[in-house]
Protein backbone atom coordinates (compact mmCIF):
# COMPACT_ATOMS: atom_id res chain seq x y z
CA UNK A 1 0.00 0.00 0.00
CA UNK A 2 1.07 3.49 -1.02
CA UNK A 3 1.28 6.23 1.55
CA UNK A 4 1.04 8.86 -0.02
CA UNK A 5 -2.40 9.74 -0.88
CA UNK A 6 -3.19 8.77 2.88
CA UNK A 7 -0.49 11.58 4.01
CA UNK A 8 -2.17 13.88 1.63
CA UNK A 9 -5.47 13.71 3.19
CA UNK A 10 -7.05 10.74 0.65
CA UNK A 11 -10.38 10.33 2.39
CA UNK A 12 -10.96 7.46 0.24
CA UNK A 13 -7.26 5.84 0.49
CA UNK A 14 -7.30 6.48 4.14
CA UNK A 15 -11.14 4.30 4.27
CA UNK A 16 -9.43 1.59 2.49
CA UNK A 17 -6.90 1.22 4.82
CA UNK A 18 -8.50 0.92 7.66
CA UNK A 19 -10.88 -1.25 6.04
CA UNK A 20 -7.80 -3.41 5.41
CA UNK A 21 -6.44 -3.40 8.89
CA UNK A 22 -9.75 -4.43 10.11
CA UNK A 23 -9.33 -7.36 7.69
CA UNK A 24 -5.80 -7.54 9.13
CA UNK A 25 -4.21 -7.96 6.15
CA UNK A 26 -0.40 -8.09 5.94
CA UNK A 27 0.03 -5.02 3.83
CA UNK A 28 -2.10 -3.19 5.95
CA UNK A 29 -0.36 -3.57 8.98
CA UNK A 30 3.28 -2.86 6.95
CA UNK A 31 2.20 0.57 6.48
CA UNK A 32 1.20 0.77 10.16
CA UNK A 33 5.06 -0.38 10.80
CA UNK A 34 6.50 2.08 8.30
CA UNK A 35 4.44 4.92 9.31
CA UNK A 36 4.40 4.41 13.26
CA UNK A 37 6.84 6.90 13.94
CA UNK A 38 4.36 9.55 12.73
CA UNK A 39 1.84 8.60 15.70
CA UNK A 40 2.08 9.79 18.76
CA UNK A 41 1.36 13.81 18.23
CA UNK A 42 -2.89 12.58 18.07
CA UNK A 43 -4.82 13.12 21.75
CA UNK A 44 -6.69 9.59 21.83
CA UNK A 45 -10.00 10.58 24.02
CA UNK A 46 -12.44 7.29 25.00
CA UNK A 47 -16.18 8.38 25.26
CA UNK A 48 -18.10 5.80 26.64
CA UNK A 49 -21.62 5.38 28.30
CA UNK A 50 -25.06 3.85 28.37
CA UNK A 51 -26.76 3.83 25.16
CA UNK A 52 -28.77 6.97 24.51
CA UNK A 53 -26.85 8.65 27.29
CA UNK A 54 -25.76 11.41 24.27
CA UNK A 55 -22.12 10.22 23.12
CA UNK A 56 -22.33 10.71 19.69
CA UNK A 57 -23.90 14.16 19.98
CA UNK A 58 -21.23 15.36 22.89
CA UNK A 59 -18.57 13.79 20.17
CA UNK A 60 -20.40 15.91 17.22
CA UNK A 61 -20.41 19.30 19.80
CA UNK A 62 -16.60 18.48 20.73
CA UNK A 63 -15.81 18.46 16.93
CA UNK A 64 -17.22 21.38 16.18
CA UNK A 65 -15.33 23.27 18.78
CA UNK A 66 -11.98 21.48 18.04
CA UNK A 67 -12.74 22.40 14.36
CA UNK A 68 -13.03 25.96 15.37
CA UNK A 69 -9.99 25.96 17.52
CA UNK A 70 -8.12 24.79 13.93
CA UNK A 71 -7.51 21.02 15.17
CA UNK A 72 -8.58 18.21 12.97
CA UNK A 73 -10.77 15.20 14.53
CA UNK A 74 -10.97 11.40 13.92
CA UNK A 75 -13.90 9.34 15.08
CA UNK A 76 -13.87 5.80 15.61
CA UNK A 77 -17.70 4.56 16.63
CA UNK A 78 -17.71 1.44 17.93
CA UNK A 79 -20.72 -0.97 18.65
CA UNK A 80 -20.07 -4.06 18.06
CA UNK A 81 -22.80 -5.26 20.42
CA UNK A 82 -25.88 -3.54 19.45
CA UNK A 83 -28.57 -5.24 17.08
CA UNK A 84 -29.59 -1.81 16.39
CA UNK A 85 -26.17 -0.39 15.64
CA UNK A 86 -27.04 -0.03 11.93
CA UNK A 87 -29.93 2.12 12.67
CA UNK A 88 -27.24 3.91 15.56
CA UNK A 89 -25.19 4.56 12.99
CA UNK A 90 -27.48 5.85 10.74
CA UNK A 91 -28.45 7.81 13.60
CA UNK A 92 -24.75 8.72 14.21
CA UNK A 93 -24.63 10.06 10.46
CA UNK A 94 -27.39 12.46 10.86
CA UNK A 95 -26.30 14.13 14.11
CA UNK A 96 -22.32 14.21 12.31
CA UNK A 97 -24.34 15.95 9.61
CA UNK A 98 -23.13 19.23 10.63
CA UNK A 99 -19.59 17.76 9.99
CA UNK A 100 -19.90 16.52 6.28
CA UNK A 101 -18.04 18.11 4.08
CA UNK A 102 -15.62 19.59 6.07
CA UNK A 103 -12.06 17.87 5.22
CA UNK A 104 -11.21 18.06 8.92
CA UNK A 105 -13.30 15.84 10.28
CA UNK A 106 -13.60 11.75 9.39
CA UNK A 107 -16.09 9.68 10.55
CA UNK A 108 -15.77 5.45 11.02
CA UNK A 109 -18.10 3.01 11.84
CA UNK A 110 -16.68 -0.12 13.24
CA UNK A 111 -19.91 -2.20 13.34
CA UNK A 112 -17.35 -5.45 13.23
CA UNK A 113 -16.15 -7.65 16.45
CA UNK A 114 -12.81 -6.96 14.81
CA UNK A 115 -11.18 -9.93 13.75
CA UNK A 116 -9.07 -12.39 15.41
CA UNK A 117 -7.36 -10.14 17.39
CA UNK A 118 -10.44 -8.94 19.31
CA UNK A 119 -12.42 -5.61 19.02
CA UNK A 120 -9.93 -3.74 21.20
CA UNK A 121 -6.90 -4.86 19.09
CA UNK A 122 -8.67 -3.77 15.64
CA UNK A 123 -9.97 -0.49 17.34
CA UNK A 124 -6.20 0.60 18.92
CA UNK A 125 -4.51 -0.60 15.53
CA UNK A 126 -7.54 1.97 13.35
CA UNK A 127 -6.29 4.57 16.49
CA UNK A 128 -2.68 4.62 15.57
CA UNK A 129 -3.54 4.62 11.95
CA UNK A 130 -5.47 8.09 12.56
CA UNK A 131 -3.11 9.51 14.95
CA UNK A 132 0.13 8.49 12.06
CA UNK A 133 -2.36 9.96 8.96
CA UNK A 134 -2.27 13.16 11.29
CA UNK A 135 -5.20 14.02 13.21
CA UNK A 136 -4.89 15.84 16.00
CA UNK A 137 -8.22 14.68 17.58
CA UNK A 138 -9.10 10.73 18.13
CA UNK A 139 -12.32 10.25 19.60
CA UNK A 140 -13.21 6.58 20.60
CA UNK A 141 -16.83 6.28 21.29
CA UNK A 142 -18.33 2.87 22.87
CA UNK A 143 -21.18 1.90 24.39
CA UNK A 144 -20.49 0.93 28.29
CA UNK A 145 -21.84 -1.94 28.57
CA UNK A 146 -19.13 -4.92 28.88
CA UNK A 147 -15.48 -6.19 29.49
CA UNK A 148 -14.96 -5.81 25.51
CA UNK A 149 -16.25 -2.25 25.27
CA UNK A 150 -14.51 -1.48 28.74
CA UNK A 151 -11.23 -2.81 26.76
CA UNK A 152 -12.05 -0.59 23.74
CA UNK A 153 -12.37 2.21 25.86
CA UNK A 154 -8.86 1.73 27.88
CA UNK A 155 -6.68 2.37 23.90
CA UNK A 156 -7.90 5.92 24.85
CA UNK A 157 -5.26 8.66 27.10
CA UNK A 158 -8.20 10.34 28.04
CA UNK A 159 -11.58 8.45 28.81
CA UNK A 160 -14.80 10.48 29.42
CA UNK A 161 -17.57 8.39 30.91
CA UNK A 162 -20.82 10.10 30.37
CA UNK A 163 -24.25 9.70 32.07
CA UNK A 164 -27.75 11.18 31.81
CA UNK A 165 -29.70 12.21 34.88
CA UNK A 166 -33.23 11.04 35.96
CA UNK A 167 -32.00 7.97 37.34
CA UNK A 168 -31.54 9.22 40.99
CA UNK A 169 -28.70 7.32 42.79
CA UNK A 170 -28.95 4.47 39.95
CA UNK A 171 -26.63 5.80 38.02
CA UNK A 172 -25.78 3.27 35.05
CA UNK A 173 -21.64 4.02 35.45
CA UNK A 174 -21.39 2.67 39.14
CA UNK A 175 -23.74 -0.05 37.76
CA UNK A 176 -21.48 -1.20 35.10
CA UNK A 177 -18.47 -0.50 36.48
CA UNK A 178 -17.17 1.87 34.11
CA UNK A 179 -16.11 4.45 36.76
CA UNK A 180 -13.03 3.40 37.39
CA UNK A 181 -12.06 4.05 33.50
CA UNK A 182 -12.98 7.39 34.36
CA UNK A 183 -10.85 10.72 33.60
CA UNK A 184 -13.62 12.84 33.24
CA UNK A 185 -17.25 12.20 34.13
CA UNK A 186 -19.75 14.28 32.37
CA UNK A 187 -23.67 14.58 32.88
CA UNK A 188 -25.31 15.19 29.53
CA UNK A 189 -28.70 16.32 29.26
CA UNK A 190 -28.39 18.64 32.18
CA UNK A 191 -31.76 20.53 30.74
CA UNK A 192 -33.31 17.36 32.29
CA UNK A 193 -34.69 16.80 35.42
CA UNK A 194 -32.64 14.73 37.85
CA UNK A 195 -28.87 16.45 37.23
CA UNK A 196 -27.95 17.29 40.63
CA UNK A 197 -29.25 13.98 42.58
CA UNK A 198 -26.72 12.18 39.15
CA UNK A 199 -23.85 14.29 40.17
CA UNK A 200 -24.06 14.19 43.85
CA UNK A 201 -24.23 10.12 43.18
CA UNK A 202 -20.84 10.58 40.90
CA UNK A 203 -19.02 12.48 43.38
CA UNK A 204 -19.77 10.07 46.29
CA UNK A 205 -19.15 6.92 44.24
CA UNK A 206 -16.10 8.57 43.19
CA UNK A 207 -14.55 9.41 46.72
CA UNK A 208 -15.54 5.68 47.37
CA UNK A 209 -13.35 4.62 44.90
CA UNK A 210 -10.77 6.77 44.69
CA UNK A 211 -8.73 4.73 47.45
CA UNK A 212 -8.89 1.55 44.49
CA UNK A 213 -7.53 4.47 41.79
CA UNK A 214 -4.32 4.78 43.74
CA UNK A 215 -3.64 1.35 42.05
CA UNK A 216 -2.27 3.14 38.71
CA UNK A 217 -5.24 4.10 36.51
CA UNK A 218 -5.63 7.60 37.08
CA UNK A 219 -2.79 10.58 36.57
CA UNK A 220 -1.10 11.66 40.36
CA UNK A 221 -2.91 14.68 41.42
CA UNK A 222 -5.81 14.30 39.25
CA UNK A 223 -9.31 14.44 40.32
CA UNK A 224 -12.00 13.19 38.23
CA UNK A 225 -13.81 16.20 37.26
CA UNK A 226 -18.01 15.89 37.43
CA UNK A 227 -19.17 18.40 34.44
CA UNK A 228 -22.41 18.94 33.25
CA UNK A 229 -23.70 19.38 29.36
CA UNK A 230 -26.05 20.15 27.00
CA UNK A 231 -24.69 18.64 24.18
CA UNK A 232 -27.28 19.39 21.86
CA UNK A 233 -27.16 23.12 22.52
CA UNK A 234 -23.36 23.37 23.08
CA UNK A 235 -23.53 24.06 26.75
CA UNK A 236 -20.32 22.99 28.78
CA UNK A 237 -18.33 21.84 25.91
CA UNK A 238 -15.86 24.31 26.42
CA UNK A 239 -15.00 23.50 29.76
CA UNK A 240 -15.13 19.32 28.22
CA UNK A 241 -12.25 20.22 26.02
CA UNK A 242 -10.15 22.32 28.42
CA UNK A 243 -10.80 19.70 31.34
CA UNK A 244 -9.47 16.78 28.21
CA UNK A 245 -6.07 19.03 27.54
CA UNK A 246 -5.89 19.87 31.08
CA UNK A 247 -5.59 16.14 31.54
CA UNK A 248 -3.46 14.79 28.68
CA UNK A 249 -1.04 17.98 30.25
CA UNK A 250 -0.83 16.03 33.76
CA UNK A 251 -0.49 12.82 32.29
CA UNK A 252 2.31 13.60 29.77
CA UNK A 253 4.08 15.42 32.07
CA UNK A 254 4.18 12.71 34.79
CA UNK A 255 5.91 9.21 35.02
CA UNK A 256 2.68 7.82 36.29
CA UNK A 257 1.38 9.14 33.40
CA UNK A 258 4.31 7.52 31.23
CA UNK A 259 4.12 3.74 33.05
CA UNK A 260 -0.13 4.09 31.93
CA UNK A 261 0.48 4.49 28.58
CA UNK A 262 3.69 1.69 28.42
CA UNK A 263 1.15 -0.77 30.43
CA UNK A 264 -1.66 -0.30 27.85
CA UNK A 265 0.95 -1.23 25.22
CA UNK A 266 1.98 -4.08 27.62
CA UNK A 267 -1.56 -5.62 27.81
CA UNK A 268 -1.43 -4.85 24.15
CA UNK A 269 1.31 -6.75 23.79
CA UNK A 270 0.57 -9.80 25.94
CA UNK A 271 -3.27 -9.89 24.20
CA UNK A 272 -1.18 -10.57 20.35
CA UNK A 273 1.58 -12.47 21.25
CA UNK A 274 -1.44 -14.54 22.83
CA UNK A 275 -3.46 -14.61 19.47
CA UNK A 276 -0.36 -15.23 17.46
CA UNK A 277 1.00 -18.10 19.88
CA UNK A 278 -2.28 -19.82 19.44
CA UNK A 279 -2.89 -19.22 16.08
CA UNK A 280 0.10 -21.61 15.32
CA UNK A 281 -0.65 -24.41 17.52
CA UNK A 282 -3.90 -24.23 16.07
CA UNK A 283 -2.46 -24.13 12.75
CA UNK A 284 -0.56 -27.30 13.17
CA UNK A 285 -3.42 -29.32 15.16
CA UNK A 286 -5.64 -31.96 13.53
CA UNK A 287 -8.86 -30.39 13.21
CA UNK A 288 -10.48 -33.02 15.95
CA UNK A 289 -7.72 -33.06 17.73
CA UNK A 290 -8.68 -31.40 21.09
CA UNK A 291 -12.62 -32.88 20.60
CA UNK A 292 -10.43 -35.95 21.11
CA UNK A 293 -8.47 -35.49 23.69
CA UNK A 294 -10.94 -33.63 25.42
CA UNK A 295 -12.81 -37.53 25.53
CA UNK A 296 -9.96 -38.71 26.00
CA UNK A 297 -9.81 -36.56 29.38
CA UNK A 298 -13.48 -37.43 30.13
CA UNK A 299 -13.15 -41.22 29.87
CA UNK A 300 -9.98 -40.72 32.21
CA UNK A 301 -7.76 -42.18 30.02
CA UNK A 302 -5.53 -39.32 29.92
CA UNK A 303 -5.15 -36.43 32.70
CA UNK A 304 -5.89 -32.85 31.60
CA UNK A 305 -2.30 -32.19 31.92
CA UNK A 306 -0.91 -34.95 30.05
CA UNK A 307 -3.23 -33.73 27.18
CA UNK A 308 -1.64 -30.22 26.98
CA UNK A 309 1.90 -31.78 27.44
CA UNK A 310 0.98 -34.17 24.08
CA UNK A 311 -0.44 -31.39 22.36
CA UNK A 312 2.75 -29.05 23.07
CA UNK A 313 4.95 -31.78 21.86
CA UNK A 314 3.30 -32.97 18.57
CA UNK A 315 3.00 -28.95 17.88
CA UNK A 316 6.63 -28.41 18.49
CA UNK A 317 5.58 -25.45 19.93
CA UNK A 318 7.71 -25.56 23.16
CA UNK A 319 10.62 -25.74 20.96
CA UNK A 320 10.13 -21.83 19.70
N1 LIG B 1 -32.52 16.91 26.03
C1 LIG B 1 -31.34 16.52 25.58
N2 LIG B 1 -31.26 15.53 24.68
C2 LIG B 1 -30.04 15.16 24.27
C3 LIG B 1 -28.84 15.77 24.73
N3 LIG B 1 -27.80 15.19 24.15
C4 LIG B 1 -28.30 14.22 23.33
N4 LIG B 1 -29.65 14.22 23.40
C5 LIG B 1 -30.58 13.34 22.66
O1 LIG B 1 -30.49 12.02 23.16
C6 LIG B 1 -30.68 11.08 22.11
C7 LIG B 1 -29.50 10.12 22.08
O2 LIG B 1 -28.32 10.83 21.71
P1 LIG B 1 -27.07 10.11 21.06
O3 LIG B 1 -26.04 11.16 20.91
O4 LIG B 1 -27.46 9.33 19.88
O5 LIG B 1 -26.69 9.10 22.22
P2 LIG B 1 -25.61 7.92 22.15
O6 LIG B 1 -25.13 7.77 23.53
O7 LIG B 1 -24.62 8.19 21.09
O8 LIG B 1 -26.51 6.70 21.74
P3 LIG B 1 -26.00 5.26 21.18
O9 LIG B 1 -24.86 5.51 20.23
O10 LIG B 1 -27.21 4.70 20.52
O11 LIG B 1 -25.59 4.47 22.39
C8 LIG B 1 -30.83 11.89 20.84
O12 LIG B 1 -32.19 12.01 20.55
C9 LIG B 1 -30.23 13.23 21.20
O13 LIG B 1 -30.77 14.28 20.45
C10 LIG B 1 -28.96 16.83 25.70
O14 LIG B 1 -27.99 17.42 26.17
N5 LIG B 1 -30.23 17.15 26.08
MG1 LIG C 1 -23.92 6.99 19.47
Amino acid sequence: MNPEPILSGDRRALARWLTALEAEQPEAQDLLATLYARAGRAHRVGVTGAPGSGKSTLVAALAKAWRARGQTVAVLAVDPSSPFSGGAILGDRVRMQALAGDPGVFIRSMASRGTLGGLAATTADLARALDAAGFDQVVIETVGAGQSEIDVARTAQTTIVIEAPGLGDDVQAIKAGILEIADILVVNKADQPGVEATVRALKSALELESAARVSGEAAPGWSVPVLTTVATAGDGIEIVIDALAAHRIQMQSSPIGQQREIQRLRRELEARLRQRVWQRVEARLAPDTLDLLAAQVHQRVIDLESAVKSVLASTHTHTE
